[in-house]
């Protein structure tokens, strides 16, 4: 039965929710240009891809010490997210970057100073805000919750041949969807969070995905971030996203050796070419 329910729902992941980024042909952005500003190859094709082996590495706190950072760099390609850094914690988490999605509070504010970190450089890019679950474009792009908007515009053309996209808020509120048709509870109406964005990505252009201290591992803590110093229990199980039950899903799709959950927090999924629905 376990069995059965994996695969319904890594159909259901897989024949709902296609990536989908903004392609500059959707108004109100066709009329202002976008087709020229957005990168013209889709994100599938940008990257080399389709990777063998990808890893999603999480920005929870329980990874200081894993001494993963080997493992993780032993992947074909490493998602990450956000502000979290590399530098000073590669015995941990690694040196190595592929994709990184950032939200649109990286790009609006400055103290991440989104131009200039070289975080941000060298490397595959996935923004993303919300937008409203109706879909109105022209309403997201009037008011989306972070500026983003500007912050693109700059750096596509500053930066026009590194890959950067922008996530169509249909996909971010699909999946939205999905988690909600699998879910007892009503799970309240605010986007997935970054992590499970990637998780989805990931599946989408590689064969396996391997996921760090997304689960938590027996190591699971209040210190929020690997990379500063502040504790809050929300970043973990969720306020605003409904990380909870993000983690109960992929939970229930994965494959686990306990072992490796307890001791790594890690957790295989398969992406979406290896699932025969
Ligand atoms: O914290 P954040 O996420 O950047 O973490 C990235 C993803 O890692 C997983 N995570 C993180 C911490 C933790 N203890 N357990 C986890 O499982 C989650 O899947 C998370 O998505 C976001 O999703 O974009 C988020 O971004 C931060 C913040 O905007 C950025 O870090 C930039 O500073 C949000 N925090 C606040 O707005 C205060 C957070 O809610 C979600």
């Amino acid at each position: 039965k376990e069995q059965r329910d994996k695969k319904k729902l890594l159909c259901q992941l897989k024949q709902q929710e296609p990536l989908r980024t903004l392609t500059g042909l959707e108004e109100p952005f066709a009329s202002l240009g976008w087709q020229k500003l957005v990168p013209h190859q889709p994100l599938e094709q940008t990257i080399r891809g389709p990777y063998r082996t990808c890893a999603v590495v999480s920005s929870a706190g329980a990874i200081l010490n894993s001494s993963l950072g080997l493992e993780i760099d032993s992947h074909d390609a490493v998602l990450r997210f956000n502000a979290a850094p590399t530098e000073g914690y590669e015995n941990d988490v690694g040196s190595k970057t592929t994709i990184r999605i950032i939200n649109s509070q990286i790009m609006a504010d400055p103290q991440y100073m989104f131009a200039d970190s070289p975080l941000y450089k060298n490397i595959t890019l996935v923004a993303w805000d919300p937008g409203p679950y109706s879909g109105n474009l022209e309403k997201w792009f009037k008011s989306p919750d972070h500026d983003l908007f500007t912050a693109y515009i700059e750096h596509r053309m500053r930066s026009p041949l590194q890959p950067f996209y922008i996530l169509h808020p249909d996909f971010l509120w699909n999946l939205w969807d999905v988690l909600q048709s699998n879910t007892e509870e009503n799970v309240h109406p605010n986007p997935p969070s970054s992590g499970f964005i990637g998780i989805i990505l990931m599946m989408s252009i590689c064969k396996t995905v391997d996921i760090y201290e997304f689960i938590p591992s027996k190591k699971h803590t209040t210190l929020c971030h690997y990379y500063e110093q502040y504790h809050d229990f929300a970043c973990t199980l969720g306020a605003y996203h409904p990380l909870f039950y993000e983690k109960l899903l992929v939970r229930r799709m994965t494959t686990v050796s306990l072992d490796e959950l307890m001791t790594k927090g890690k957790v295989t999924l398969p992406g979406f070419s290896q699932i025969t629905c």
